[in-house]
């Protein structure tokens, strides 16, 4: 099919419903659980905060507006290779300087939900994945591989969402062999519907927070704090996932909207 066919066809699916729209993205505002680190591992990131500057009052009769208050890495998010120390000295590595094309590309998702109600420590290997290529083909080269916990049910609750207790915070995420492993396959980056991409206890993992380390190391993204995964097949959607163009940024928050074929 032409280009031209290709895209006119994508809006009539999408009118007709065929094809839809899914939301990935968890509400943003000062009820945002927001990461927190152990103090060896540095300051933290500042919760949510909205200031008003006007509503059609006073202080702007016409008009409301507000400022805000709003780390890079709050909410759903995404993290640019310069997050990490292992990225930083990488071209087009920051959110205005990444190509335009890697913010739209195929998804995969694995699904551990059953693993992670089990236990929220869980892990994912490269063992594993390479169970799921057995049952749902090779991760395609250029996509972007998302773990589904459906941890993201917790994200009302700071404290359900970062799960923390006298042994540090638990929850999910990839152990270093499973980041090794998308890598060699391609992958653009991987996505978690945790607080990070990395799991509760990476601090404790060889390397420290081994997603960040690995993915950005290579120049690769991650996509933490994701909603409704649930909602999309394995294989066969489209994500786009386009961080704001925050000069040197190291991340944003962000719409993540999937097209999923119904
Ligand atoms: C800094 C240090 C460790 C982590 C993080 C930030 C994130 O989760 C993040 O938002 O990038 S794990
Ligand atoms: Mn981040």
């Amino acid at each position: 099919m032409d280009a031209r066919a290709t895209v006119t066809h994508l809006v009539k699916h999408l009118a007709s419903g065929a094809v839809k729209v899914v939301d990935l993205t968890a509400p943003l505002g000062p009820d945002t659980p927001v990461i927190e680190l152990p103090p060896e591992a540095g300051k933290n990131s500042p919760r949510v905060k909205v200031h008003k500057i006007s509503r059609y009052d006073q202080d702007g009769p016409l008009c409301a507006w507000n400022w805000m208050e709003l780390g890079e890495h709050t909410g759903t998010h995404f993290d640019a290779p310069v997050h990490w120390y292992t990225g930083k000295a990488l071209a087009n590595a920051s959110t205005d300087t990444i190509p335009l094309q890697d913010f739209i590309a195929p998804v995969v998702v694995i699904d551990r939900s059953k693993e992670v109600q089990k236990n929220p420590d869980y892990l994912l290997t490269a063992e594993s994945i390479r169970e799921w290529e057995a049952e749902h083909g090779t991760i395609t080269h250029g996509s972007w591989v998302l773990l589904r916990t459906d941890w993201h049910k917790r994200n009302t609750s700071t404290k359900e969402f970062l799960n923390v207790d006298g042994n540090g915070p638990h929850s999910p995420g990839p152990a270093a062999d499973a980041i090794a492993y998308l890598l060699d396959r391609g992958a653009l980056g991987f996505g978690s519907e945790t607080v990070g991409t990395d799991a509760g206890s990476a601090f404790m993992m060889d390397p420290p927070f081994p997603a960040h380390h690995y993915l950005h190391g290579a120049g690769r993204y991650g996509l933490a704090s994701l909603a409704n995964l649930d909602q999309l097949p394995p294989t066969g959607a489209i994500l786009i996932a386009a961080p704001l163009k925050l000069v040197g940024g190291t991340g944003s928050p962000l719409r993540v909207v999937a097209i999923v074929p119904t």
